[in-house]
């Protein structure tokens, strides 16, 4: 790919995302690997900006996902302080083409993986579990997308809310079979399970190693991972949302026109 394409959809992307006004979908024939180049173009129009990356997300990590947006490949997106909305706040939903908000578990990274390091387990390096909120955004036109047209747009990444912060002192064990609902306005509209994303959602950290390595994403201490939603998305309209994880708490956000 000649860089001029790639810095021409990069572009597109961040126009879209800024303007919010949606994009056509990239021309066919790009690989994965040129569209996460894409994404590297993009994020580095943000941080240009100021923005600064303080996290990684995973993407179809549940059938849930994989069945409601038609991909079936784990896909890699970064997120930056400018997207944090903080437990409990207002978010302005005009910013947003059309979103959608779906429920999340983090994890937080106490240390760094070393990526050069074959033997070195992800699992030893986050310290804490968050439930969380992520919303998504996608800059296509009728959020409808290939593989690479999300990797290049960052997987959707518009926005994401952070619960209270669990230890995770007695190992990652307990994370499997949690029940997870997503509630607006009070009612429950969809439910899932930690089970749902790759059978634990340490599986999902584990999936993001060769990832980053292959595609060039740092994972330093400090930096949080959204392992990728257990339920489909919905429609974020002017609501309270609240993403609810047995044992280990809620988070929420309200949704304001
Ligand atoms: C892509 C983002 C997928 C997840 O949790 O599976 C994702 C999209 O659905 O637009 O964030
Ligand atoms: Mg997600």
């Amino acid at each position: 790919m000649t860089v001029p394409v790639a810095a021409t959809a990069a572009d597109a992307l961040d126009a879209a995302q800024r303007q919010a006004v949606a994009t056509k979908q990239l021309p066919g024939g790009l690989t994965v690997a040129e569209a996460y180049e894409i994404q590297h173009a993009v994020l580095a129009r943000r941080t240009g900006r100021g923005e600064r990356v303080v996290g990684t997300k995973l993407g179809f990590t549940s059938e849930a996902k994989m069945a409601q947006m038609g991909v079936s490949e784990i896909i890699v997106g970064q997120l930056t302080d400018a997207m944090q909305v903080p437990d409990g706040a207002e978010v302005d939903l005009t910013r947003f083409i059309h979103p959608r908000i779906e429920p999340e578990v983090a994890f937080r990274l106490s240390r760094a993986l070393e990526l050069d390091d074959p033997d070195a387990d992800i699992a030893t390096c986050v310290d804490a579990v968050a439930p969380a909120l992520e919303i998504i955004d996608s800059r296509y036109r009728d959020f409808r997308f290939s593989l690479p047209d999300v990797v290049a747009d960052n997987t959707s990444a518009a926005a994401f809310v952070i619960g209270p912060w669990l230890d995770l002192l007695s190992g990652t064990a307990a994370l499997p079979e949690l029940a997870v609902e997503l509630v607006v306005a009070g009612v429950t509209v969809e439910r899932g399970s930690t089970s749902d994303i790759l059978g634990h959602p340490v599986r999902a950290l584990r999936a993001l190693v060769p990832m980053a390595r292959k595609y060039g994403f740092a994972l330093p201490a400090g930096q949080i991972v959204l392992a990728g939603a257990a339920t489909a998305a919905v429609p974020f309209a002017a609501a309270v949302v609240e993403a609810r994880v047995a044992t280990l708490g809620s988070v929420s956000v309200r949704g304001v026109l």
